[in-house]
């Protein structure tokens, strides 16, 4: 069901989803990435947007010394003439970006993406989360942070918000396959791409997604820089993180329902799971590398465990 950027559509599927083991919704699978940009583009960039519908021609003056949209055209398609990118007022640059998935046994939940200039921050190492990033982190539930970016974009924060629409799951695991119900209906792919607009002016990127076969694990990068180049590819892997407010009980009746199904790895007491915070099992810290699977209750080090990097991203600036 995480198949819409909309934060209000996504609040209400998650919660579908928790129930979707047992329903019909042949609707219900991870579209295409080109589906995914037909909805994106609704939220996003509505004013000035050069492949909206207002034309650039509306765009503000640019700084020509200064900006780098139309030169460098090198290895792409991307004229290099092409005029430059203004968003809102500010001179932009359009990327694509892939997340990946790289692990073997945990699925990562649909990812949230924003972009901005390099002193703004959405989460941070050794500092405590906020509450959108502990939603992602402890329920897999990506609507409260994407409200909170959208809401920063709109006050000028950010550039960009963009999310992905479904799980990010291991190739040949059960959620890769037809399920027949739940956000995996018809398979689901190991990653998704984007597109977003970034600031010319040292253009970074922070994104969030929940390891979902834990207690309080995420993935993600937070403020690292873009590439200026057009065409020129860039990789950059991350590892995994924790938010520290979730103890972590490695118990299957602690963790989000969808991980046992993506995985194939059911609670041998056949709890569902829980996509809700459990005040019982909270703690308080700051956010910190990933202890990984320790193992010895439910969760399996030899299923469940991963090795780092657990996600790369694949960025292009395209024009
Ligand atoms: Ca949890
Ligand atoms: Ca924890």
């Amino acid at each position: 069901m995480w198949r819409s950027v909309r934060p209000v559509v996504i609040a209400i599927a998650l919660a579908g989803l928790v129930a979707a083991c047992g329903s019909n919704d042949d609707d219900a699978r991870t579209e295409s990435t080109e589906r995914q940009e037909d909805e994106s583009s609704e939220t996003r960039a509505p004013k000035g947007d050069p492949r909206g519908e207002e034309s650039d021609e509306t765009a503000s003056p640019v700084d020509e010394t200064d900006g780098e949209a139309d030169t460098g055209a090198t290895g792409t398609d991307v004229p290099a003439d092409q005029p430059p990118l203004v968003v809102d007022g500010i001179l932009v640059y359009d990327y694509e970006i892939t997340v990946i998935n790289l692990t073997q046994g945990q699925p990562l939940s649909p990812p949230v993406l924003a972009t901005h200039r390099a002193d703004v921050e959405v989460w941070k190492l050794a500092s405590p989360a906020g509450n959108g990033v502990i939603q992602i982190a402890e329920n897999g539930n990506p609507g409260p942070l994407i409200a909170e970016l959208t809401e920063r974009r709109a006050a000028g924060e950010l550039t960009d918000v963009r999310a992905g629409a479904a799980p990010l799951v291991p190739p040949g695991s059960p959620g890769a396959t037809a399920l027949g119900s739940g956000p995996c209906a018809a398979g689901c792919a190991d990653r998704v791409t984007l597109r977003l607009y970034a600031p010319a002016d040292d253009p970074r990127l922070s994104w969030v997604s929940m390891v979902v076969c834990t207690n309080d694990g995420f993935t993600g990068d937070s403020g690292i820089e873009l590439p200026t180049t057009i065409g020129e590819e860039t990789v950059i892997e991350a590892r995994a993180y924790e938010t520290s407010t979730e103890m972590n009980t490695e118990n299957l009746a602690d963790i989000m329902p969808p991980c046992q199904g993506l995985i194939g790895v059911l609670s041998p007491s056949g709890a569902p799971g829980i996509a809700e915070s459990n005040p019982a099992l909270a703690e308080t810290g700051n956010i910190i590398p990933h202890r990984g699977v320790i193992g010895g209750v439910e969760l399996d080090p030899a299923v469940h465990g991963w090795a780092e990097p657990v996600s790369k991203i694949i960025v292009t600036r395209v024009g």
